[in-house]
């Protein structure tokens, strides 16, 4: 494999781990837990796994001798910086509770296991992506392990192989998977047991237990990085207004973390737009006041952050997404129909206010709401253009002030997209330490027998010796929520909270960023130099940890 000065370098660095998982290890139980709501149902719909107590490893005096055992790990979802530290970890870890242990990777995500598409992950292949970004040492994909055929034919190929534990490394839709297959297996007896690791650049999978999810700090690193070079060239030429749409689905954690960093003229936060009830007109509104009021004083450039599933939580655009959703699931001849009568037939059947809303909209935004959900059913909020509509709408509502002589300035823009750029990249400092514990404590919950459990390591703002590895029981998480028309049980997302540290920092200092120039350049990563510049975590968890010491 070729590979960069920078990649030979960063294949030697050392992941830094809790001091609790170097040597032997104990388990320490806490009491049983709950779901976070649902709870009759979820433990209906989970007989075997629900209630299980939360567990931490400690250091013990006593070494337990441990069988060799045989381990599959699957990638699932969307990249994010890291995961093939969390595979080192696990790697690292089963062979530590015995050398004989071995690692299958299934190939293009939850498909593999179904397919029957595997390779050994051997040492020499380990070793060639250890600390690297990508999850290209066995692919990713999409598919929903949902269904008794699925698990059934997946464990055959676990039989064939003698696996008795496999690793499923995803979000929230791909844990919530992870703990079906779990209770699945237990109540046939089916002597395979089911470990999740929180991944996600989104941010959305945490909550007492997980403090953030694997990817995330590294992604907003990159993006705030770029966001600053923008914005160094924005006040150089001093004539552009950049809308800059950044990933994360429903949840708005990657642009709030982003605005912390960077510190831009404007950034929404889709919570707030929900919990204001504020219409797509207010938001264009208060942007346009921002660009007026800024051009007053002679300053006609400017950045706009919008979070990707800003869309949904615009009450009138939610409630036309919720009609669509149930439309798109009870026809699905909808897609056979010819482009250019999609739009009419869609009109036909929704109600007055929605058809209201939906022609509305410049028609490129409106076909992008009624392209295919994803396997889990959710929006596909990436594909839809917000920064352009936005853009577009504040031109307009400028281009009216102008012509009542409310607004004197220029406004030209300029649009972005960051979402892919940041989830392959090369894990942070954090990332590399955080991903390579969350494996290597899979393997201790995989060797004390744990099933249905999402590998956790918490304190991750402390000096990584510190952190606390340990298991949270995946029901704790789980609630109820309709999905693809159906009421289903899934892993409840973690979005921003407006009480929350992170997004009262940035409530207090928004309205004079939206005036002045203050904008922060963070520079690219660093992986070698001080420990100031190189092992910061988010000022997300900065402020939330700060919070919780309060
Ligand atoms: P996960 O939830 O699977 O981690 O995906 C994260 C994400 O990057 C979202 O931010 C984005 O909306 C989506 O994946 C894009 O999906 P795809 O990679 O299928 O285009």
């Amino acid at each position: 494999m070729n590979k960069s000065a920078l990649q030979i370098a960063r294949a030697a660095y050392q992941p830094k781990m809790p001091t609790a998982l170097l040597g032997a290890v104990k388990v320490n139980e806490g009491a049983a837990t709950q779901s976070v709501a649902d709870q009759e149902d979820i433990q209906a719909l989970f007989p075997n796994t629900y209630g299980q107590p939360y567990i931490t490893f400690e250091p013990s005096d006593k070494q337990e001798k441990f069988e060799p055992i045989n381990v599959g790990v699957i990638l699932s979802g969307g990249q994010a910086p890291g995961g093939h530290n969390v595979i080192a970890g696990l790697f690292d870890g089963i062979k530590n509770i015995h050398p004989d242990s071995r690692l299958y990777g299934f190939i293009l995500g939850p498909g593999g296991l179904v397919d029957h598409n595997y390779i050994e992950l051997t040492a020499d292949i380990v070793n060639e992506y250890r600390n690297t970004g990508g999850f290209d040492i066995i692919g990713s994909g999409r598919t929903k392990l949902e269904k008794k055929e699925q698990f059934d034919k997946g464990l055959v190929i676990l039989k064939a192989l003698d696996i008795k534990a496999l690793v499923i490394i995803g979000g929230d839709d791909s844990n919530t998977n992870a703990c079906v297959l779990a209770e699945y297996y237990k109540s046939i007896d089916a002597g395979v047991q089911v470990i999740g690791c929180p991944k996600t650049i989104d941010g959305d999978l945490k909550n007492e237990m997980i403090e953030t999810s694997f990817g995330f700090d590294t992604a907003c690193k990159v993006y705030s990085e770029v966001i600053g070079n923008i914005q160094r060239d924005c006040n150089s030429a001093r004539k552009y207004w950049h809308f800059i749409k950044l990933m994360g689905r429903s949840a708005s954690h990657i642009a709030l973390e982003c605005a912390l960093q960077v510190q831009p003229n404007v950034c929404l936060i889709s919570e707030e737009v929900q919990a204001k009830n504020q219409s797509l007109d207010t938001i264009v509104t208060d942007i346009a006041n921002t660009v007026a009021n800024r051009a007053a004083q002679g300053h006609n450039f400017g950045t706009v952050l919008i979070p990707e599933g800003l869309i949904e939580f615009i009450p009138e655009m939610n409630n036309l997404i919720a009609e669509l959703n149930e439309i798109l699931a009870a026809h699905p001849e909808y897609k056979m129909i010819r482009k250019s009568e999609q739009r009419n037939y869609i009109i036909e059947k929704l109600s007055e206010d929605n058809a209201a809303v939906f022609k509305s909209l410049p028609e490129g935004v409106a076909m992008q709401l009624t392209l295919d959900r994803d396997p889990h059913g959710n929006v596909q909020v990436s594909a839809i253009e917000t920064e352009k509509l936005l853009a577009e709408m504040v031109g307009v509502k400028l281009a009216q002030w102008k012509q009542d002589g409310l607004f004197v300035g220029k406004f030209a823009t300029q649009t972005h997209f960051f979402g892919y750029e940041g989830r392959c990249a090369a894990p942070s400092n954090y990332d590399a330490d955080y991903c390579y514990s969350l494996g290597y404590t899979a393997a201790a919950l995989i060797a004390f027998g744990k099933t249905g459990y999402m590998s956790s390591v918490r304190n991750t703002t402390a000096p990584a010796k510190d952190w606390i590895a340990g298991g949270v029981p995946i029901t704790m998480m789980m609630n109820m929520e309709r999905r693809n028309g159906e009421m289903k049980p899934v892993i409840q997302k973690a979005l921003v909270q407006l009480d929350g540290a992170p997004f009262r920092r940035f409530a207090a200092k928004r309205a004079a960023w939206a005036i002045s120039t203050d904008y922060i350049y963070p520079g690219p990563i660093q992986y070698f130099g001080p420990t100031e510049v190189c092992d910061q975590p988010t000022k997300t968890l900065q402020l939330e940890a700060k919070a919780k010491c309060k």
